[in-house]
């Protein structure tokens, strides 16, 4: 090939690759959603530009053509002879590979592009069932994480302690030895090795109802463990805390106490599956959830089942208020509707555990905020500094808009998207397009 040739061969690849970059970029922001405007710090290996000489150059020879065209020469990948710099901004990599493509003696220059581990799909025999995880691309944040290792607790009826998806996921109170009659922490509850059971004052928070059961399983069943269904946040355990009787009901005394429980002894994400009337204020819901933030816990709540204004304690200030919709994206009629709902999530004709050891369908918002907590446990997990409204923020900013666009009074800032805001909590993919934080 000519020298003529050759050069108009890189010019045509250089504009080729401008190309590409133009639409990688494109493609980067319309998946991570809102961006800041000004250039992250690059970070390796996800924005380094790779440089072949058309001949092999003498070390310093190639390492002052890098410099020359704007670039820092990072190293040299043996045999194949490929160079890895670094440009000064992601705005210079385009311009740097152009300049570079362009000059004689210069094979090729491309920008180096993130590369994943495959989506994690888990063994679990009733995985198919389940319409809401690839909704929400779970396996996309399964690349990444199972969540973290801080328990959700789950306010609720209890949970089955002996069932196969349950079980092996329990919170176990490090501190605590069981039945032996002495609060063995001195945290004020004996024997609570599991949570509590605040409408038995035992330490047994075994679920009489189902209702519990199929919410922590939505959270965070047992995944790729071969049997029934795969929860959310597959390495976070559960805390069991039943202030809800066989029948579904309980009191703000019961949630206020267990609200305490959960932010004293380590609970990071409190799940509240539970509501009373809009009409109804409690001061003594209100002081438990300000406690409970003050510890800096994440508190998601159901928005409500009877298709009116978001109740309690939902619609308390800093608690994420989730609404339910269907595999169609489509807010279920039932799902309560107000300026407070947060964002929505799966929750009609879900799959989850009960209380018998088996497995049933469930809608409500009471399986669209467990999706979320879930969710949240793996941020967290990428994570574990973020403080809570910066999470909530980060949950609402990745959510998968619905119509009508913008934020609105039934689908709040949108349908939650695991896998868009685990890639977001993730300092790889923040290298690209970090998000802006303190949205709505
Ligand atoms: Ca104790
Ligand atoms: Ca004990
Ligand atoms: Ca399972
Ligand atoms: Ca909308």
């Amino acid at each position: 090939m000519s020298r003529h040739m050759r050069r108009r061969a890189l010019r045509a690849h250089a504009l080729r690759l401008a190309c590409q970059l133009t639409v990688a970029t494109v493609l980067l922001l319309a998946f991570v959603g809102p961006v800041q405007a000004a250039s992250p710090p690059l970070s390796e290996p996800a924005s380094t530009l790779l440089v072949q000489f058309t001949e092999p150059l003498p070390e310093e020879l190639a390492r002052e053509r890098l410099r020359s065209a704007g670039l820092e020469p990072l190293r040299r990948i043996p045999r194949i002879d490929v160079w890895v710099a670094r440009p000064n901004s992601r705005a210079a990599m385009a311009a740097a590979a152009l300049d570079l493509a362009a000059q004689p003696g210069i094979a090729w220059a491309e920008e180096s592009i993130v590369v994943h581990a495959v989506d994690v799909i888990p063994n679990d025999p009733r995985y198919g069932e389940q319409w809401p995880l690839p909704k929400i691309n779970a396996p996309a944040a399964w690349r990444l994480t199972r969540g973290m290792s801080a328990p959700i607790a789950i306010i609720d009826s209890g949970i089955d302690l002996d069932h196969v998806d349950l079980q092996p996921k329990l919170w176990v109170n490090p501190g605590e030895i069981a039945g032996n009659g002495v609060d063995d922490d001195g945290n004020g509850y004996s024997d609570d090795v599991y949570g509590y059971n605040f409408i038995d004052r035992d330490a047994e928070p075994q679920d009489d109802h189902s209702h519990g059961s199929h919410v922590a399983s939505i959270a965070a069943a047992a995944g790729n463990n071969a049997a029934g269904v795969a929860g959310l946040a597959w390495g976070t355990p559960l805390m069991a805390l039943k202030v809800l009787d066989n029948y579904g009901l309980g009191d703000t005394g019961g949630l206020a106490e267990a609200l305490v429980y959960a932010a004293d002894n380590g609970a990071r994400i409190i799940n509240l599956s539970l509501s009373w009337d809009h009409n109804t204020p409690s001061q003594v819901a209100e002081e438990a959830v300000a406690y409970a933030l003050s510890q800096g816990c994440l508190i998601v709540a159901a928005t409500g089942n009877d298709g009116g204004a978001v109740g309690y304690p939902a619609r308390l200030p800093g608690v994420l208020a989730v609404g339910a919709t269907d595999s169609a994206d489509v807010v279920a009629s039932f799902s309560n509707r107000g300026p407070e709902v947060d964002l929505v999530a799966p929750g009609v004709s879900v799959l989850g555990c009960n209380h018998l050891g088996g497995w049933v369908y469930k809608s409500g918002t009471s399986m669209a905020a467990p999706h979320v907590a879930g969710t949240a446990a793996l941020v967290w997990g990428r994570l574990p500094a973020l403080p809570y409204d910066e999470l909530a923020s980060l949950l609402k900013s990745m959510a998968v808009d619905l119509l009508p666009a913008g934020y609105d009074e039934a689908s709040g800032a949108g349908r939650l998207d695991a896998g868009a805001a685990v890639m977001a909590a993730s300092p790889r993919y923040l290298a690209y397009a970090p998000i802006a934080f303190g949205g709505r």
